[in-house]
């Protein structure tokens, strides 16, 4: 055994022969030989006592997807640490706009049910209705989300019909979503949860089609740290006409208003597919997979746009902001490029950013030699040709599948939302990824590592036996590399920065990246591989441990 293979059987040597046997099947070396993914085993349950970095099926409700629609009022029905802990951390951004005003907008603001013990024992449901009662007296939302967490499950309370009694006092849509934490492996499950709701309720009930040419809706995109700002500035320039961000800066009318569309991009594959797919079904409306993150990605998906319309002058602009954004910022990149090239890093985020984030680290010269999600699934690492061979378990059996049928009045053939012939349309599909998602590892290069739900113990393996130059990650693991002396980049939240994506963002990220990478305070901590009387681990706990 030589080189990586020895490495990685050597991080898993601590573990007991049983959870030995269960992590290698979640850990996968890209071989020149295997073209295709090798099975990697992805969205199962985390071993007990392994100190993982998932979240809950909440947080993937709430604080991923409905919590960031900026006129929703959003309400954790639970007690308190639920709804503060997962308040405001994520900086998905929203501004007031012509049709939302500032005190529509309810991002800043914690709503909780704050359940204590008589809830528990007697039921919190009165208490959730009587709260919805004060917050639209005082607050007069458009509509209210209510997101369960695990309490609320455990004891029973009907959030559907007290959502149901309140939205027929108050004339708005009250939605309920039974995202309680428990429910699936991980944030994952509640993506799905929070996906069914607001395709089942939301899409589909507006009426109000933006006007101009080329409108298009982007999926999964949260605007973080205003990511999606960034996209939709490029986006309107090289003439399309933006519908929705979904959901970061999206409006509730906006949602309503999310099928009349011509053409979904899919940004975040994993937290987002299901509604891309549901709208595909229901109204034929086609989506394709998109990267804003990295410069070459960035220009290659307006590319692949501007091809699935067909239409000479919107290639002819897309070709013009290329050219114009790219000659604006190559020579600051360069400049950073000089700093970060050659240099290693490790990428651990959830489920969709640690693909998107090697091309931008590629454009700046930077080798990524692990990658990993939290909580993704088989087919964001092997690609959507997995998923009829996916077993379900009771784990994901858990959440509903909708099988939905196409609208009787609505439903058109995708080829007619891009105005395009049958036949071009079938030939667009071998040209562009149409209603198809590759997964990250034909992106991965030789000998690099692809891990799902990599622990705390692995991280602190990888880092002190690969030792990268930087780690880009969440705020647990961020820790665990900064003691180690590699400094680490917080990639779900951008730490306080962003933009990101998009060709002004990927100076952002240069930036920071560069000025992480030649702080001087790593150089002064001895990281403990090099401390020969404190071993890296003892496994017998102590000061290494604490
Ligand atoms: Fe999608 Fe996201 Fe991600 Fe995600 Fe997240 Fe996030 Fe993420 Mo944190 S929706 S899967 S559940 S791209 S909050 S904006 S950074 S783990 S990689």
């Amino acid at each position: 055994m030589d080189g990586i293979d020895a490495t990685v059987d050597e991080m898993f040597t601590q573990y007991p022969e049983i959870v030995k046997k269960n992590r290698k099947k979640h850990l996968v070396v890209k071989t020149e030989a295997a073209e295709t993914c090798p099975q990697i085993e992805a969205n199962t349950r985390t071993i007990p006592g392994i100190i993982s970095q998932r979240g809950c099926a909440y947080a993937g409700c709430k604080g991923v997807v409905v919590g960031p629609i900026k006129d929703m009022l959003t309400i954790t029905h639970g007690p308190v640490g639920c709804g503060y802990y997962s308040w405001g951390t994520r900086r998905n951004k929203a501004r007031a706009d012509a049709s939302t005003p500032k005190d529509k907008i309810y991002g800043q603001l914690c709503f909780t049910t704050d359940m204590q013990e008589p809830d528990i024992v007697f039921g919190g449901d009165k208490k959730l209705a009587k709260m919805i009662d004060e917050v639209v007296a005082m607050f007069h939302p458009r509509a209210v989300n209510i997101c369960s967490t695990c309490p609320v499950g455990l004891i029973g309370d009907d959030i559907v019909a007290v959502a149901k009694a309140a939205q027929e006092r108050h004339g708005i849509q009250v939605l309920a979503y039974a995202c309680e934490g428990y429910k699936g492996v991980s944030q994952s499950a509640g993506h799905h949860i929070a996906n069914n709701n607001i395709m089942q309720n939301v899409i589909g009930t507006g009426t109000e089609k933006k006007t101009g040419k080329h409108v298009i809706n982007i999926l999964g995109e949260y605007n973080i740290g205003g990511d999606g700002w960034e996209q939709e500035r490029i986006l309107k320039e090289c003439g399309y006409t933006v519908n929705c961000v979904m959901t970061g800066d999206a409006s509730y009318l906006d949602i309503k208003n999310l099928h009349l569309a011509d053409l979904n991009l899919v940004q975040c594959h994993r937290s987002i597919n299901y509604i891309a797919e549901m709208m595909e079904t229901r109204y034929g409306i086609p989506w394709l997979k998109a990267n804003f993150v990295g410069v070459e990605a960035t220009s290659q998906s307006l590319r692949q746009m501007a091809k699935c319309f067909d239409d000479p002058e919107l290639e002819q602009q897309t070709e013009v902001v290329i050219a114009r954004e790219t000659a604006q910022i190559t020579p600051i990149l360069e400049q950073y490029r000089k700093i970060c090239e050659g240099k290693k890093a490790f990428v651990f985020v959830g489920g969709s950013r640690s693909h998107h984030y090697q091309y931008l680290l590629r454009d700046l010269g930077m080798e990524v030699v692990v990658a990993g999600y939290e909580f993704a699934h088989r087919d964001d690492y092997e690609g959507r040709q997995v998923i009829p061979t996916i077993k379900s378990d009771a784990d994901s059996k858990n959440i509903p599948e909708l099988h939905l049928t196409p609208d009787e009045k609505l439903y058109r053939e995708s080829h007619n939302y891009l105005h395009l012939s049958k036949e071009r349309f079938e030939a667009l599909k071998k040209e562009v990824p149409l209603n198809y998602y590759e997964g990250m590892y034909p992106n991965m290069k030789s000998g690099e590592i692809m891990v799902d739900d990599c622990n705390h113990h692995e991280v602190e393996e990888l880092v002190a036996r690969i030792k990268p130059d930087l780690i880009f990650s969440g705020v647990r693991d961020k820790y665990i590399s900064e003691k180690m002396g590699v400094p680490a980049k917080q990639m779900h939240s951008y730490d306080y920065a962003g933009p990101y994506a998009g060709y002004n963002g990927a100076i952002n990220f240069a930036h920071d990246v560069a000025h992480t990478l030649t702080t001087p305070a790593w150089k002064m901590i001895v990281p403990p591989w090099e401390k020969k009387e404190e071993p890296v681990h003892t496994g017998q706990g102590g000061e290494n441990h604490a």
